[in-house]
Order: C-alpha cells, then structure tokens, then sequence
C-alpha cells in the first residue's frame, strides 16, 4: 500500500513544477461574504457578462456554503505582514479545494494595512499595489484537498473592489477574459474621497466557459479589498445526498419496522 502513495506525492510535485508554480505558494483562507454596508459603488449591472455588487454577493455566499468560492478578505490568515503576489485561496465552509491566485506584475502587498488616505472595506487589511498598474489576476487549477486537480473546473464568477482614495479621482477599468477567448469589461469614475467611494466590478462567465484573469487598470495608485470568486466544482452535498439517501432508506426501513412492532 505504500507504494501507491509515494507514486501519488511523486505526481503532485511533478505536476506542481509543469503547471510552473515553482515555489510554494501560501496557503491563505477565504470567507463567505462582502461587507456590503462598506462598498458604495457597483461599476457593472446584471447585464451580458456583468453581475451587480447585490448579486453577486449572494452568490458567493450561497458558493462558500456549498464549497464552491470564497471571498479573498485579506484579513483572514494574515497579520498584516506581505503574504505575496502568488497564494492558494482554499474556499468553501470545509475549506476543502483551493485555486491558486497569481498576481502580475508581482510587485504587490497582500494582506497589509490600507494605504494613506484609504479606508479598507473589510478588517483592517487589503491588498496594495507596488507600482503602476495593470495589474493582471491570473486563476490557476481548482485543487482538491490532496491537491490533485479537479478536471474540468474553473472560476465563473468573480469580482473585486477598487478602494477609494484621498484627493486621487480615479477612471478604473477592470477585464474578465474568458477561456473560450471573449472579454468583458467596464469603466467607472471612482471619487476622490478616503472610502467614500470603494467600487464594485463582478463578471460572470458565458455558459460552458470560465474565467481565465481579471485585470485591474486605473488611473491612481489604490488598494483592492476585498476580492470573491465562484467555482463550479461538484457540490460535496451532491455526494452528500448520496450517502444521506442511503441513510434515508434505512431510517425508513427502521421506522417500518417500529410501526409493524407498535401495530
Ligand atoms: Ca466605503
Ligand atoms: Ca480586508
């Protein structure tokens, strides 16, 4: 039985360096939701490829219960201190899958404190940029918890907040590119103002397709806080109902037989 096994971690490191990850990326929780109350601004409606702020917020929710996204809050997991430009974001209420996050260029802060005169929407900590955009958010293979990949599944839905800045007005467009080769993109006047204006953009991707990157091109210097996803990995609940359907049956059958015994 060892043999096995060993033959098992040789592919997960084997596939690790083909896939280029080259070194070991963090590990970094999500959570299942938007503070909502904090985010003033949806850029994109529920049209074409957009989704609203309101939506898709229910969504993720609804996603993380069901082990399929998660809200990238960079408060959870981190102590304020630089997690890197390359992180495993595990999702779901069990935490069980993950997606790797890759940011270029990689000149950037995750998990840190908002910069001056910005406000972050979630707990203290948001992710800065280190130089001047675009800055591209690439979603590498969904993984299971033995990090094998899950074929065939991807991110179709995901959004991110742009964090309004003192004195700096700022023209933000942001791109989902979709596997089958489209985009689809919005541009939005975000105020001047110290968290008086954190903007939403959130994308969906056409049936049967995913989603490959969101990047990010503003006209000022900000922070993002915070960013949320959607897989279409299978429901765990789905083999859940299985097992449960199982246990169905026998309770059924059981309770047969305490009414024959009461009768
Ligand atoms: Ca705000
Ligand atoms: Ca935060």
């Amino acid at each position: 039985m060892k043999r096995p096994l060993l033959t098992l971690t040789a592919l997960a490191a084997g596939s690790a360096t083909l896939l280029g990850t080259g070194a070991q990326a963090a590990t970094v929780p999500t959570v299942s939701s938007y503070i909502t109350g904090n985010i003033e601004n949806s850029a994109t409606t529920d049209t074409g490829n957009q989704l609203s702020l309101g939506t898709f917020n229910t969504n993720v929710t609804t996603a993380f219960a069901n082990d399929q996204g998660g809200v990238w809050d960079f408060d959870a997991g981190s102590t304020g201190s630089n997690l890197g430009a390359v992180n495993d974001l595990e999702f779901g209420t069990s935490q069980a899958f993950s997606v790797q996050l890759s940011i270029s260029p990689g000149n950037i802060s995750t998990g840190v404190a908002a910069g001056s005169g910005r406000t972050a929407t979630s707990g203290s900590f948001v992710m800065g940029f280190g130089s001047t955009d675009p800055y591209t958010y690439t979603f590498g293979p969904i993984l299971d918890s033995g990090d094998n990949v899950v074929a065939g599944a991807g991110v179709t839905q995901a959004g991110l907040v742009v964090v309004s800045r003192a004195g700096a007005p700022n023209s933000a467009t942001v791109t989902a590119n979709f596997s089958g080769g489209g985009s689809a993109s919005d541009t939005f006047a975000i105020g001047g103002s110290n968290g008086g204006d954190d903007t939403f953009f959130g994308f969906v991707a056409p049936t049967g397709q995913t989603i490959t990157s969101l990047v990010y091109d503003g006209s000022t210097f900000t922070n993002v806080d915070d960013f949320g996803f959607v897989t279409n990995v299978p429901e765990p609940s789905s083999l859940a109902l299985l097992a449960a359907g199982g246990l169905l049956v026998l309770r059924r059958s059981s309770a047969q037989v305490a009414r024959r015994r009461r009768g």
